[in-house]
């Protein structure tokens, strides 16, 4: 059976000023035909308001939560620390200071048994994708969607091969 009418992941953010980077899991979610969610929530400046998502998102029929935040990035780690489902970490490079190294270690590194599926510095659509493929595995549609995208990028680099050896 399809889920499709149901949101099941859910993209968060400590800020605003994430969302040009955060956009991205919101446009391969949209692709891949991913119902998700989109909001603002700050580990630090809303603590109970994290508490709180991260707390109903199970009960809320949420799969998978999506979480982007940039320099002491708690939000992926304390959400994670809070639900049982999967938690997936952007690191959002904020500033130049440590060139997003602060994001990226303070998401990685988390302790024995609450892990974060940490992908790469602002690689927000990388987490989308993973997203979708946790879904595809209990959603035929999303599972054939992803097959066609991975499929759709083989064909690109076959594409650009044969161009370079005209
Ligand atoms: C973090 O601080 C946010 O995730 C953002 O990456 C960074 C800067 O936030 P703003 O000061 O732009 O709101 O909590």
């Amino acid at each position: 059976m399809s889920t499709l009418n149901q949101v099941l992941v859910g993209i968060i953010m400590g800020s605003k000023s994430d969302l040009p980077v955060m956009q991205d899991a919101v446009d391969v979610l949209k692709t891949l035909g991913v119902p998700f969610e989109v909001t603002i929530v700050s580990a630090h400046r809303t603590p109970q308001r994290m508490f709180d998502y991260a707390q109903d998102a199970a009960k809320r029929g949420l799969k998978v939560i999506i979480a982007g935040a940039g320099g002491a990035a708690h939000l992926p780690g304390m959400v994670a620390s809070i639900t049982h489902l999967p938690v997936i970490g952007v690191p959002v490079k904020s500033s130049n200071s440590i060139d997003g190294w602060d994001s990226v270690l303070s998401i990685l590194q988390m302790p024995n048994g609450i892990p974060v599926a940490t992908v790469a510095l602002n690689a927000a659509k990388n987490a989308g994708i993973l997203a979708a493929q946790i879904i595809g595995t209990q959603d035929k549609e999303i599972e054939k969607n992803i097959i066609a995208f991975k499929a759709e990028l083989a064909a690109k680099v076959i594409e650009t091969a044969e161009e370079v050896e005209k």
